[in-house]
This record gives structure tokens, sequence and C-alpha cells, in this order.
């Protein structure tokens, strides 16, 4: 099994019930939860005329490959209603690959570690209270020091 580390964010409807709905079907798509954080209430990064988002950070385990486990979340995205709007726009569920095991991973579709993990801090606190001393693998610091870093 793969340990994954992925940040589930929200901010249209009823955020909390969008993030256990997404847990729900993460569960239902073999991908097994270890861990959950707390749910972190975050002002909007990138387009900040939009409501506050409601983000948690979870740790599981999956034997989806990256780009498997890629369109999966995206299945699990659309079948919640997620429709394309703006480019870091308001969205009923948003689920980010952060971490796979300590792999580096960079096509089209997909980069990993995500290419914003260290610089946005509702990704490194909700992170934080899961996985402190997991080591980013390209910038071989642990997710305490991001966060402190930043
Ligand atoms: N997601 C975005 C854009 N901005 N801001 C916060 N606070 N939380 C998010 O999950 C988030 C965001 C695009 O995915
Ligand atoms: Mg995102
Ligand atoms: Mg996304």
């Amino acid at each position: 099994m793969n340990r994954i580390y992925l940040l589930l964010g929200s901010n249209l409807g009823d955020r909390a019930k969008n993030i256990e709905v997404a847990l729900s079907e993460l569960k239902d798509c073999g991908i097994i939860v270890s861990k959950k954080s707390s749910l972190y209430n975050t002002v909007p990064w990138g387009y900040t005329d939009q409501p506050e988002f409601l983000n948690q950070a979870i740790e599981c385990l999956t034997i989806l490959e990256p780009l498997d486990l890629l369109r999966t979340l995206k299945q699990v995205e659309k079948k919640m209603g997620r429709k394309d709007t703006i480019r870091y726009g308001p969205r009923i569920i948003d689920i980010d690959i952060i971490f796979y095991d300590n792999i580096i991973f960079k096509s089209q579709e997909l980069t990993i570690p995500h290419p914003l993990m260290h610089k946005r801090d509702f990704v490194l606190k909700p992170l934080c209270e899961i996985a402190p001393y997991f080591i980013h693998p390209e910038l071989k610091l642990s997710v305490k020091e991001l966060l402190d870093n930043l």
C-alpha cells in the first residue's frame, strides 16, 4: 500500500457535510483514510472575493497509482457536483494530492508533491497536525519546517 496525503477543501454550501461526504466516497473507492486533521476555517488564497474555505488534511493508504488516483479523485469531485469555474474560484469540493509516498512525479496532468503546497498555510497547518515530520522529497524539509518558514 502507498501512503498518501490529500487536502480537502470546500467553500460552497454545507462545507462540513461536503467534506464528510467526500471522505465516505473515498472509502467507497478503496482509499483507506488512516489519519484526519481537524477542520480549518481558512481565508481564500489566490482569488479573494469568495467565501472562506473549510480545509482538512488526511493521510490515506491506497493501491492506486498516481494517475489512477488523480482520476478517481476527479470522479468523486464530479459525482459531488463540482463545476469548472474560474481558477482558484469557489467549489463544493476540491481534493488535491499533496504527497504520494516520497515520490517525485511530473506529467502534464499531475505534479507531486503539489507544486504550491509549501506556499500555502491552508495546506501546511492541517498537514502539520497529522504529519509534522514528513520530509518533502524535493525541498528536503519537514512539513513543520515548511510551516515555520512561511
Ligand atoms: N483552494 C484553492 C484556492 N484557494 N484557499 C483556501 N483557503 N483553501 C483552499 O482549499 C483553496 C484556496 C484552489 O484549489
Ligand atoms: Mg486545490
Ligand atoms: Mg484541485
